[in-house]
C-alpha cells in the first residue's frame, strides 16, 4: 500500500515537531519545509533526522519559505502531498509589532500561497489542506466563551495577519471546492516551547531560581488570562480535522482558563516554591514565601543556601518592556464541536502541563549547572 504524503511547513517548530511525530507513527512520509539559517535550527526534530543517504526514507526536509511562490509551489509539485499542515509563522504575537508588514506576509500572504499552488498544479482534488487560525482572531473578545460562532476582533499585525489567512481558507473552500480548513487552536504549549512565549519563560526561569542560577523573573501583564494546552493534544486535531469527509473549522481548546499570575503561582508550588502576589500595576512583586523542602527534594534535591536565602524576597517583577500595544485580556474555548465531530478530547490538563515542562527544564539546567560547574561554558540564551 502506497503511504499518505504530508506536507508540513514551520516543520522546526513546536507544532511541526510532534506532527511530524505523530504522522510517522501512523506510517506517512513527512515532507517538511525548514527555513535556510546561518546556525542549524532543528534541533526539535532531529531525533526524526534520516540521513539522504538512506533509501525509503519516510522524513525528508527541504529548504523553503513562506515568502517564496516559486519556492513554495515547486515543492508541492514535487512532493504531491494528500495533505498540507501550514504551521509556519512568526508566531510570537509581540514580535509582530516591530515586524508588521513580515508577519502580514509570511502569516498571511504565506496560505494564499500554498492555496494558489494547489489550484494551480491540479491538485485541487487531491490535496487536503489545513490552516493553523488561532484563539488571537478573537482579541477584544465579544462573547465568553469563544466558540467558531463567535466573531473576530484581532487585536495585533499577528491576529490581523491570521484572519486574512482564516478568510482565505475559507473562500477558497467555498469557491474552489478545496479540501481546507481551519483549525482555531488556543494556547497551547509544551516542553519545547518558544523560550520567549510566557509559559516556557516560566518553566525555564524558575527552574534556573530552584538551582540558584537565577534571582528573579520579569513578566508583563500577569492579569491576561489564558486557555492553555498540551501541544501533543492538539497536533492530533489537526490530523482529526483532515480525515473528516467534509472541511470545516473547529476550535481547539481545553474550556479552562487561568491568568499567568495564577499559572507562575501553580508552576513554582509544583516544585516546592510557594509564591504571594503583593503590590498593583508595575509595582507587583511576587514574594518567595517559603520552600516545601520535601517536594522541592522530589523535584529539585536539596535547596542550596541561595534559594533559602530568597525566601521573604521577591522574585518575580514586573517589566513594562513586556507590555503590548494592544493587549488580549481574556480566552477561553468552547471546544463542543470538535469533542462531538471529531471526537477529540485532550489528555492533558493544566498540572499535566505544567509538570511535563518544569521536569524537561529542570534536568535541561540541572545539565547546565553541572558543565558550568565543571568550568565549561554555557549558551546565554534566555529572557529574564
Ligand atoms: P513556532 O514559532 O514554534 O514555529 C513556527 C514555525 O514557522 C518554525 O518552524 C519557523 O521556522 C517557521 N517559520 C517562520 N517564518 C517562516 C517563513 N517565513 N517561512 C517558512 N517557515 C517559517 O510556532 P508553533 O509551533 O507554536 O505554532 C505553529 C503554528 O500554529 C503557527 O502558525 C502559529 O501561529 C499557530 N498557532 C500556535 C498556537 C500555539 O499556542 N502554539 C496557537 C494557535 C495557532 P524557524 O524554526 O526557522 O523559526
Ligand atoms: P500569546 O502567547 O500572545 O497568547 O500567543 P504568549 O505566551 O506570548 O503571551 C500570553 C500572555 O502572557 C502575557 N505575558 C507575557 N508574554 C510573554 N511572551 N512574555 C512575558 O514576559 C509576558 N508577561 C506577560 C502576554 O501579554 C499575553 O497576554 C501565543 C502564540 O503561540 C501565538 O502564535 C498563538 O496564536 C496564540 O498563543 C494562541
Amino acid at each position: 500500500m502506497t503511504k499518505k504524503k504530508a506536507l508540513i511547513t514551520g516543520v522546526t517548530g513546536q507544532d511541526g515537531a510532534y506532527l511530524s511525530e505523530f504522522l510517522l507513527k501512523k506510517g506517512y512520509v513527512v515532507h517538511g519545509i525548514k527555513r535556510r539559517a546561518s546556525l542549524l535550527n532543528t534541533d526539535r526534530v532531529d531525533h526524526l533526522y534520516q540521513d539522504p543517504h538512506e533509501t525509503d526514507r519516510n522524513f525528508i526536509l527541504h529548504y523553503g519559505d513562506l515568502t517564496d511562490s516559486m519556492n513554495l509551489t515547486r515543492i508541492i509539485q514535487e512532493t504531491q502531498p494528500d495533505e498540507i499542515y501550514n504551521l509556519g509563522a512568526m508566531s510570537h504575537v509581540q514580535v509582530s509589532f516591530e515586524t508588521p508588514e513580515y508577519t502580514a506576509n509570511t502569516d498571511g500572504l504565506g496560505m494564499l500561497r500554498i492555496l494558489e499552488a494547489v489550484r494551480l498544479l491540479g491538485l485541487t482534488d487531491k490535496t487536503r489542506i489545513y490552516q493553523a487560525s488561532t484563539s488571537e482572531l478573537y482579541g477584544l473578545v465579544q462573547e465568553t466563551p469563544q466558540s467558531e460562532k463567535t466573531p473576530f476582533y484581532p487585536r495585533s499585525p499577528y491576529g490581523v495577519a491570521k484572519l486574512y489567512a482564516y478568510w482565505i481558507t475559507v473562500n477558497y473552500r467555498e469557491a474552489y471546492g478545496m479540501h481546507a480548513s481551519n483549525g482555531i487552536l488556543f494556547n497551547h504549549e509544551s516542553p519545547v516551547r518558544g523560550e520567549t512565549f510566557v509559559t516556557r519563560k516560566i518553566s525555564r526561569a524558575l527552574s534556573r531560581i530552584a538551582l540558584g542560577m537565577q534571582e528573579g523573573l520579569y513578566l508583563g501583564n500577569l492579569s491576561a488570562q489564558r486557555d492553555w494546552g498540551h501541544a501533543k493534544d492538539y497536533v492530533r486535531a489537526m490530523y482529526l480535522i483532515l480525515q473528516q469527509e467534509e472541511p470545516d473549522d473547529y476550535v481547539i481548546a481545553t474550556g479552562v482558563t487561568t491568568s499567568i499570575r495564577d499559572f507562575v503561582r501553580r508552576a513554582a508550588s509544583h516544585i516546592g516554591l510557594q509564591i504571594t502576589f503583593e503590590g498593583k500595576g508595575e509595582a507587583e512583586k511576587g514574594i518567595l514565601q517559603s520552600v516545601d523542602e520535601e517536594r522541592f527534594g522530589q523535584h529539585v534535591g536539596s535547596p542550596s543556601k541561595a534559594v533559602k536565602e530568597l525566601v521573604g524576597q521577591p522574585i518575580i517583577h514586573v517589566d513594562p518592556n513586556y507590555f503590548r500595544p494592544t493587549e488580549v485580556d481574556l480566552l477561553i474555548g468552547d471546544a463542543r464541536k470538535a469533542r462531538t465531530q471529531l471526537d477529540w478530547t485532550p489528555q492533558y490538563d493544566l498540572d499535566a502541563l505544567i509538570a511535563d515542562m518544569m521536569a524537561f527544564d529542570l534536568k535541561f539546567f540541572k545539565k547546565e549547572s553541572y558543565l558550568q560547574k565543571g568550568g565549561f561554558d554555557t549558551p546565554n540564551y534566555f529572557e529574564s
